[in-house]
C-alpha cells in the first residue's frame, strides 16, 4: 500500500527527512543527519568550509549525496520507503554545482553495491559548491547590474538587485576565474536540483521558486532572462535546463532507490524547492499578509502575496511553490550569531533563554550590533559587533543584546519595506527556544507561533509531494493548522520599553 509522502530537506547544517500520512497529511516519521557530526570526514563546520580569503564559503557536494543516503536509510529504520506514493525537496537555497558531461551516465548507473557519493567522485568540474553564505562577489555583482542597468533595474527583472549570494554572480566569479574549469562545466545546478537528480537518476531541472534566487530568472516570463545569463558567463541558459513550476512531477525514482532503500518503482519524483519557499507551504502562508519568521542557520523574514509585491529594500522576491510570492528578508547572522555570544560565555541554550528571562525587553538601552559576518542589507559603516552600554562580561544583557539586536535589525527592514504583520508562523532550529520567539512578539509587537515540526522546509515539501496526486493547494495550506502551538503574545508594556532601544539601535547601525 503507497500510502506516505516524504518530504527531504537539505539545509546549511542537517539534511532532515519527514514522512506523512498522505491522506490526513500529518507526521507519521522523521529522520535526521547532522553533517558535522554524522559525516565528519568532509571536515565541515557549521556544514561548510571554513571562510577562504576572499570570502568564498563552499561545501562539498559528496557531503550532501552522502547525507541523502544516511537519512534514507535511518527513515528506513522507521518506515517502509516502499509505502512512499511521492517525494519531494528542500535545499538551502542558491548554492550552486557544477557537473561535467559525464554526470548523466554516472546519475544513470548507479550501482546498488557501493554507496552514491564514491560513484560520482568523477561528476564535478569543481569539488566544491559556493553556498548561500559566500560572499566573495561583489565585483561579478556590480558588472550584473551594470549590465541590466543598475541595481533597481536588476530587482525589477529578477526580483532582487544583484546579491553576492545569488547563483548568477557566483557562476560568474567561477566562469571568470577558472575558465578551463568552466568550459569542462556541461550543466550547473542548484543544490535543489542537484539533488532531485539523484533521485531521478537522471538531470532534474530547477523549480520556479529555487530559480528566483539566482538573479538569473525573468519574473515576468517565468524563463530564464538572456540579458542576465549573458552578463554572467558563455551558455549559460544552455548550462541551466528550463525551469519548471514546483509541483511539476518529473518521473520516477532511479533504479538505485527501488534496490538500495526499497522504494516503489512507481513512487514518483517532484521537483525540488529552496527551503525558504518550501517553509511558506510548510507554515501553510497562502493567503496576502500571512508572514514567516525562519530562525535556522540564517534567519529569514517572509510574506506571501498572490501578485507579485515590490521588492523590499535589501530584499528579494521568490516564486512561492503554489504560484504565488514571497517577500523576503534574509540576515546571515542567524544561529551562529547567537551561538557565538553562548558561546562566548560558556552557556547552553537552557542558561542562554535563562539569561533572556532574566533580563527585561529593551535591556535597559543597552543594545548590540550582530555582526558577526558581513551582512547584506545592513550599511557596511556599521559592519563588525559592536556593543552599545554594555560591559564586556554582562553573560545576561549580550545573550538579550544580540537577539534583540537581529530582530530590531529585522523589524526596521520590515518597516521600510511596508510589509505590515499581523502575525508570524516561527520556524527553524532556534524556534524551539520559547525565551527567543518571546523575543521575537516583543520587537515585532505580534504574537508568534511556532509549528510543532521544527523543519517545515521538509514538511512543505513533504505536503508539495501530495501535488503529485491533484491534491489542490488549499488542503496543504491548511494541513499545518492542527501542528501550531499555542501563541506567545507580546509582553505587556515591551512596545515601549523597545522604543527607545530601537532609535539607540537605528542610530548606531548608520541609519540617516
Ligand atoms: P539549518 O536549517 O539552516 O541547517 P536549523 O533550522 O536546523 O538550521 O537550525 C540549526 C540551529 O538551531 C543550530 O545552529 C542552533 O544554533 C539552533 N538551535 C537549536 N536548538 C536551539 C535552542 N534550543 N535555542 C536556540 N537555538 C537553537
Ligand atoms: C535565503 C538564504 C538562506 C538560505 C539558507 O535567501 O540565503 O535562507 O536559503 O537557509
Amino acid at each position: 500500500m503507497r500510502d506516505l509522502l516524504l518530504g527531504l530537506d537539505c539545509s546549511t547544517q542537517s539534511f532532515t527527512a519527514v514522512a506523512l500520512d498522505a491522506v490526513s497529511l500529518a507526521p507519521v516519521a522523521e529522520a535526521a543527519v547532522n553533517f558535522d557530526r554524522d559525516l565528519p570526514v568532509y571536515g565541515t563546520r557549521g556544514g561548510v568550509l571554513a571562510d577562504g580569503p576572499e570570502g568564498e564559503v563552499l561545501a562539498p557536494p559528496l557531503m550532501w549525496v552522502d547525507g541523502l543516503d544516511l537519512v534514507l536509510a535511518r527513515l528506513r529504520e522507521r518506515v517502509d520507503l516502499g509505502r512512499i506514493r511521492a517525494v519531494a525537496g528542500s535545499a538551502q537555497q542558491h548554492g550552486s554545482v557544477y557537473l561535467r558531461a559525464a554526470a548523466g551516465a554516472a546519475l544513470a548507473g548507479l550501482d546498488v553495491a557501493r554507496p552514491p557519493a564514491r560513484q560520482l567522485i568523477g561528476a564535478f568540474s569543481r569539488t566544491g559548491a559556493p553556498v548561500w553564505l559566500d560572499h566573495s562577489t561583489a565585483a561579478d555583482c556590480a558588472a550584473l547590474d551594470a549590465a541590466l542597468g543598475g541595481p533597481a533595474a536588476t530587482a525589477a527583472l529578477t526580483g532582487s538587485p544583484a546579491c553576492q549570494r545569488f547563483t548568477g554572480p557566483q557562476i560568474r566569479r567561477f566562469a571568470r576565474r577558472e575558465p578551463a574549469a568552466w568550459a569542462d562545466t556541461a550543466q550547473v545546478r542548484l543544490v535543489s536540483s542537484f539533488l532531485a537528480s539523484l533521485l531521478l537518476g537522471r538531470l532534474a531541472p530547477s523549480d520556479l521558486g529555487d530559480a528566483s534566487g539566482m538573479n538569473l530568472l525573468d519574473l515576468a516570463t517565468r524563463t530564464w532572462h538572456g540579458g542576465a545569463c549573458a552578463a554572467c558567463a558563455d551558455d549559460l541558459g544552455d548550462r541551466l535546463g528550463a525551469p519548471v513550476a514546483s509541483d511539476a512531477v518529473l518521473g520516477q525514482v532511479a533504479p538505485w532507490l527501488v534496490a538500495r532503500h526499497g522504494f516503489a518503482a512507481d513512487c514518483r519524483v517532484l521537483a525540488w524547492s529552496g527551503d525558504n519557499p518550501c517553509s511558506a507551504t510548510g507554515l501553510g502562508l497562502g493567503a496576502d499578509g500571512d508572514a514567516a519568521l525562519s530562525l535556522g542557520t540564517s534567519d529569514t523574514l517572509f510574506a506571501y502575496a498572490g501578485a507579485r509585491p515590490a521588492t523590499p529594500p535589501g530584499g528579494h522576491v521568490f516564486i512561492s511553490p503554489d504560484g504565488g510570492h514571497l517577500a523576503l528578508l534574509c540576515a546571515a547572522n542567524g544561529s551562529l550569531a547567537r551561538e557565538a555570544v553562548r558561546d562566548r560565555f560558556r552557556l547552553d541554550w537552557g542558561g542562554f533563554a535563562a539569561a533572556l528571562a532574566r533580563t527585561p525587553p529593551g535591556n535597559r538601552s543597552r543594545i548590540l550590533l550582530p555582526w558577526f559576518r558581513p551582512q547584506e542589507g545592513e550599511p557596511s559603516s556599521a559592519a563588525g559587533v559592536r556593543a552599545v552600554g554594555l560591559a564586556a562580561d554582562d553573560a545576561d544583557g549580550w545573550c538579550r543584546g544580540v537577539v534583540e539586536g537581529q530582530f530590531l535589525a529585522l523589524r526596521r527592514r520590515v518597516t521600510r519595506a511596508g510589509l505590515r504583520l499581523a502575525d508570524l508562523r516561527a520556524t527553524g532550529g532556534a524556534a524551539a527556544n520559547p525565551a527567543i520567539l518571546q523575543v521575537a512578539a516583543d520587537v515585532f509587537q505580534v504574537p508568534v507561533r511556532r509549528n510543532r515540526v521544527t523543519n517545515t522546509a521538509a514538511l512543505g515539501a513533504a505536503l508539495r509531494a501530495a501535488r503529485a496526486d491533484g491534491r489542490p493547494w488549499g488542503d496543504l495550506m491548511a494541513a499545518s493548522a492542527p501542528l501550531l502551538d499555542a501563541q506567545v503574545a507580546p509582553t505587556p508594556g515591551s512596545g515601549q520599553a523597545l522604543a527607545l532601544t530601537a532609535a539607540i539601535f537605528a542610530r548606531a547601525a548608520g541609519d540617516g
